[in-house]
């Protein structure tokens, strides 16, 4: 019980019994653990203020939370519950702030996908939930991270850590830095569209990796989970991110790259279930980068990994020290498959579309 002040346990659970706490889930950024108590079982989650601004994620998270409340149908996340005063987060003595949400029990999540069927579910759970999106308004979302998925900010984060990391994690990484030298055009194209405005204001999830979609697997059901970064964003990265976690059919971190490929069996699948749930909403402009799109945001999803590498690992929580290269490497190889078969990638979204 020790594991989480008293007082932040009593602003959520006041007349409840809590029979037990532990540590939940493979995480990355925010600390997760399941309350037991007489009346059910619950997430808390202590929120990494590093990387948030708590107080807009408290703003979004209260609107998000009665904009599903209100439609009163099935809710396609798990709905958080309130504290004692009816907010959603509760602050502890070291400025902390937690939250509560309620467990959806024998739901899995996947690292990497177990067959074509999760894939094309998972693209439809996030279909779905972007048209929940589209139905709110964009200017009552307020920003979580600044230049969250800003392709330049990654890049000039990436240029001011070589300059300063430790020469022993610079020679160890040297490929993959070259890597990253040499693929710089595939952000800066997608910043030359982003800076055309010819994209539609949207709200977006902007962390739609499988592992953040949680399967019912006997009632066909899903819930979209992590809604930190639910903020003003494109559809470009909402789709590439679920494509960068999905076809490679390998874990994140693997290391053996002969693993990481890239399956269009999957993509497909995943094509049919996002776009065949988005179609009517997408505009031109849109459709026509998916491509450039899922490479940026795979990309640059290497580029992080690899800056929090050379950085010392200080941004993502690791296993051991070298995590983080492989992280960024499964993420390179997977672009390099990707561009490989352009193609063919191209065709599968013709035909869906
Ligand atoms: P992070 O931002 O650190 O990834 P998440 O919100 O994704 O945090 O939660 C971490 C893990 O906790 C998830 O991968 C999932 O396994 C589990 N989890 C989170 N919320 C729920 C929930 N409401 N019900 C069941 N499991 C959950
Ligand atoms: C983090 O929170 P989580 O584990 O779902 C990260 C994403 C990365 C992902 C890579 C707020 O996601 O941007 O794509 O790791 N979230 C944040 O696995 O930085
Ligand atoms: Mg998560």
């Amino acid at each position: 019980m020790e594991l989480i002040d008293s007082r932040i346990l009593f602003s959520f659970f006041k007349n409840d019994d809590i029979l037990g706490i532990n540590k939940y889930g493979n995480v990355h950024i925010n600390d997760t653990y399941l309350v037991t108590t007489i009346s059910g079982k619950y997430i808390i989650q202590k929120v990494n203020g590093d990387v948030f601004n708590v107080e807009n994620l408290t703003h979004n998270y209260t609107y998000l939370n009665k904009a599903a409340a209100d439609q009163g149908g099935k809710w396609l996340f798990p709905e958080f519950i309130t504290n004692e005063i009816g907010a959603i987060h509760s602050i502890d003595s070291m400025g902390h702030a937690w939250r509560v949400n309620r467990f959806i029990s024998d739901c899995p999540n996947f690292g990497s996908s177990p067959n074509i069927i999760i894939t094309e579910q998972a693209g439809i759970a996030m279909g779905r939930f972007q048209l929940f999106l589209a139905e709110l308004n964009p200017d009552l979302f307020k920003d979580t991270i600044t230049d969250f998925h800003n392709p330049q900010r990654r890049i000039s984060d990436f240029d001011k850590v070589i300059k300063s990391a430790d020469s022993k994690r610079l020679i160890m990484a040297k490929p993959d830095i070259q890597f990253a030298i040499e693929n710089r055009s595939i952000a800066e194209q997608i910043t030359t569209l982003l800076n055309s405005n010819t994209l539609p204001v949207r709200i977006t999830h902007n962390d739609t990796k499988l592992d953040n979609i949680l399967f019912d697997l006997k009632n066909d059901r899903t819930y979209v989970i992590d809604l930190d970064t639910v903020m003003k964003g494109s559809i470009l990265f909402d789709f590439g991110d679920m494509v960068r976690s999905i076809t490679s059919l390998a874990k994140e971190d693997e290391k053996n790259l002969s693993n990481v490929t890239f399956s269009l069996p999957h993509f497909e699948a995943l094509c049919k279930g996002y776009l065949g749930e988005i179609k009517n909403t997408i505009s031109k402009v849109e459709s026509d980068s998916l491509l450039s799109g899922i490479q940026c945001i795979i990309y640059i999803q290497g580029v992080r990994f690899l800056t929090d590498h050379l950085a010392g690992n200080i941004y993502y929580n690791t296993d051991y020290d070298t995590h983080n290269l492989d992280r960024s490497r499964t993420q390179f190889k997977l672009l390099d498959e990707i561009l490989k078969k352009k193609n063919e990638t191209a065709e599968i979204i013709r035909s869906v579309l």
